[in-house]
């Protein structure tokens, strides 16, 4: 039988074991090193390690064992605890919406909404309500990458005075479906194929579009789904749509019919779809990384909320049925007020006890504020509690500190899978007349559901006003602008390309010559079909309606470089001035700067001093930024034009439409790589113009280096 090592010297143990005995190369912390001194992590105190029952340990390198090569004891309760605790530290991620990223901050209300609610969130003026935001992808697992083409969740949860109120939103105002019955077909069809296990985190496979074809209403979502809106560029350059709508109820109980929207400050921003692919290789973790270094740098993204309110008499003049969560009302139609603003300004601590956990339910309201007849609203009221209970495992959800409300909650609810109250008293019920401090009931404040006058059929019934699937996805298309149409029949192209049944792709096309035939064509040669299929049988024909520029993307951005982010890259011999001149210009202009260079350790500058880089040029390609600017000196340039990393980063900056700016070694590498400079290649030197380019995009190029439907 070997011995154990007793090489080291027992002094340098505080037990009597030795350190070689105790494990590892890497001293425990309480331990003296070789050196004499002790080892202790910078920052400082460090309290003792303990078990869940406070117990101190005293060795969390071993288990224990017969002796130093012999077999695990049962007996060892520390191994166990810590291996128990460790098995169950996953809880069922979210059915959909299993991606996301959330932050703190808060509601201001600017503009009171007395007239219509009793809401104090939207009555008090000045007060700020803490938020928790949480941003989703909708079709992925919890670990897929952030940004496929998908719907993105946006969903706050509003800890108000008077209770919680979550408004779950997505970032697209309108739904595929509009019974809550379909949403497990919906869903069923866009995840990955049950027999094969992909495609993860994509619409672009048969069954999604087999189910698609199928649902006619679905169409007007299509539009959305497939314009550049589900590339979102940033989580903080979304809009937010509560979608359905809901009621406003005043002190007399008057209802007034309201819809919520988010609207970024910073405007509305996407990506393209082959930038979106490849953002996904190069930082699957985009859109957190994104929000997190923002809040981090102080930057932090806000939004304003405005509604749209209208009365009952109103929505019947409507050509849609504002119940049916297929149509959205045209902001021409009822302007939006913008009533507050929310701020995020502060990451979570903890990722799982906060984003993870948090419980958003859109039966979480306030009084002042009620549901529609919305029948997908209605469904979700019963699904989202339902879903708490198999993923936290607990009907006392609420208790966990990112879902209790912030002002004071108290019944005779009692016991269940970790509790965590401990009420006191015999009273455990209402009425009593055994407490003078039992919670009871309060007819004045507490929240009433709205009188509404409800008669009719009981049935399995869709509306006849629901039945139009076509106008508003008309309308949509409509309303683009020509690069945004191209992108929106290109998606299709892309999308149906991935789907095998044929007749699946023909249905589609079927369904787009409602909406227009231009689209239906184009789509149709995209695929290489040999004729145009027949156009799918429609319950209602389409109207045209007048066209709506507010939903668009391009007339929705800002004239601003403000949160966006610059890459500059360098080599050795590039020229420090320049690059100190152009950082000053983006950071002027609100955006961040990142260095990019051969060698994360930096590059040599002429003159001789060092420049640190962010990012290594073969980690951190061009897709990562707004816009980029090339600063090499001759020799960085001739180095550079044999680095296919280098190629890529000038390739794709060009290819998404960026501006580059240069300078005379910038300019040389372009030259070798074959990329022909046009107006959005702009000299450094001129840093107002090189500003005003990397705002936007290089629209006019891409008809020139892509085929687009
Ligand atoms: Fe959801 N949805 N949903 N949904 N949804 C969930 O709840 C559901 C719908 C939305 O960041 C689940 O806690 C049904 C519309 C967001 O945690 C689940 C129907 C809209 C989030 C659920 C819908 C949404 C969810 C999964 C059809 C936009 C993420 C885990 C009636 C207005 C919230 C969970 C977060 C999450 C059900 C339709 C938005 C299963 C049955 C429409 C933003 O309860």
């Amino acid at each position: 039988m070997r011995k154990a090592s007793s090489a080291a010297p027992a002094t340098f143990s505080t037990s009597s074991t030795s350190a070689a005995q105790r494990g590892g190369t890497t001293a425990p912390q309480d331990e003296v090193r070789a050196g004499g001194e002790l080892h202790q992590p910078a920052g400082g105190s460090h309290p003792p390690l303990t078990t869940n029952q406070g117990l101190v340990v005293a060795d969390n390198q071993n288990s224990l064992k017969v002796h130093p090569r012999g077999p695990v004891l049962l007996e060892d309760f520390i191994l166990r605890e810590k291996i128990f605790h460790f098995d169950h530290e996953r809880i069922p991620e979210r059915i959909v919406h299993a991606r996301g990223s959330a932050a703190h901050g808060h509601f201001e209300l600017t503009d009171s909404l007395a007239q219509f609610t009793t809401a104090s969130i939207l009555t008090k003026v000045g007060h700020k309500t803490p938020v928790f935001t949480r941003f989703s992808t909708v079709a992925g697992g919890s670990g897929s990458a952030d940004t496929p083409r998908d719907v993105r969740g946006f969903a706050v949860k509003f800890y108000t005075q008077q209770g919680n109120w979550d408004l779950v939103g997505n970032n697209i105002p309108v739904f595929f479906i509009q019974d809550a019955i379909k949403f497990p077909d919906l869903i069923h069809a866009v995840k990955m194929e049950p027999d094969r296990g992909f495609p993860q985190a994509a619409s672009a496979h048969d069954t999604f579009w087999d189910f698609i074809s199928l649902t006619p209403e679905a169409m007007h979502m299509v539009m959305w789904a497939m314009s550049d809106r589900t590339l979102p560029r940033s989580l903080r350059m979304m809009e937010g749509f509560g979608i359905h709508s809901f009621r406003l109820v005043n002190a007399e109980g008057q209802s007034t019919f309201v819809k919520f929207h988010w609207r970024p400050e910073l405007g509305l921003q996407s990506t393209l779809w082959d930038e979106a692919v490849k953002i996904a290789g190069a930082d699957s973790d985009f859109h957190r990384r994104d929000l997190f270094e923002a809040i981090e740098a102080g930057s932090f993204p806000a939004w304003e909320l405005a509604v749209q309110l209208f009365t009952e008499e109103e929505a019947e003049a409507f050509p849609f049925d504002h119940l049916d969560p297929t149509k959205l009302i045209p902001e021409e139609l009822v302007a939006l007020r913008v009533i507050g603003r929310m701020v995020l300004d502060r990451w979570p601590d903890n990722f799982f006890a906060e984003t993870e956990q948090v419980a958003f339910c859109p039966s979480h309201l306030v009084p002042g504020i009620d549901f529609s007849n919305d029948p997908l609203l209605q469904g979700r009221l019963f699904s989202y509690l339902d879903t708490q209970l198999s993923r936290l495992g607990s009907p006392n959800f609420h208790q966990l500190p990112i879902n209790a409300p912030k002002c004071p909650f108290a019944n005779q609810q009692r016991d269940g899978h970790m509790q965590m109250g401990q009420p006191r008293g015999r009273v455990a019920y209402e009425p009593s007349s055994l407490a003078a401090d039992s919670p009871r009931e309060s007819p004045a404040r507490g929240f009433r559901s709205t009188a509404v006058d409800e008669s009719g059929l009981k049935g399995r019934v869709r509306p006849e006003s629901f039945a139009d699937h076509y106008s508003q996805a008309r309308q949509f298309f409509a309303s683009q602008t020509g690069f945004e149409q191209a992108h929106i029949a290109s998606a299709l192209v892309f999308e149906l390309s991935k789907v095998e049944a044929l007749h699946v792709r023909e249905a589609i096309v079927g369904h787009l010559r409602h909406i227009d035939t231009g689209l239906a064509q184009r789509v149709a040669d995209g695929l290489g079909l040999a004729k145009l299929p027949e156009a799918a049988a429609a319950a209602v024909a389409a109207q045209d309606m007048p066209a709506s520029p507010a939903l668009q993307i391009i007339g929705k951005m800002k004239d601003t470089l403000a949160g966006r982010c610059v890459g500059i890259l360098i080599a050795d011999g590039s020229d420090p001035k320049r690059v100190a001149a152009t950082r000053q210009a983006v950071e002027r202009a609100g955006a961040s700067v990142k260095i990019v260079a051969p060698k994360v350790g930096g590059a040599r500058m002429a003159g001789g001093k060092l420049m640190a880089a962010d990012g290594q040029l073969a980690g951190t390609p061009s897709v990562l930024f707004d816009a980029v600017a090339v600063l090499l000196s001759a020799e960085g340039a001739t180095l550079l034009a044999k680095d296919a990393a280098a190629g890529d980063f000038v390739r794709n900056a060009f290819g998404h439409l960026k501006a580059i700016g240069i300078d005379a070694g910038g300019q040389q590498l372009l030259q070798a790589l074959g990329v022909a400079p046009d107006a959005g290649v702009i000299d450094v030197g001129d840093t107002k113009a090189f500003i005003a380019a990397a705002k936007t995009r290089q629209w006019t190029r891409e008809a020139a280096l892509r085929m687009l439907a």
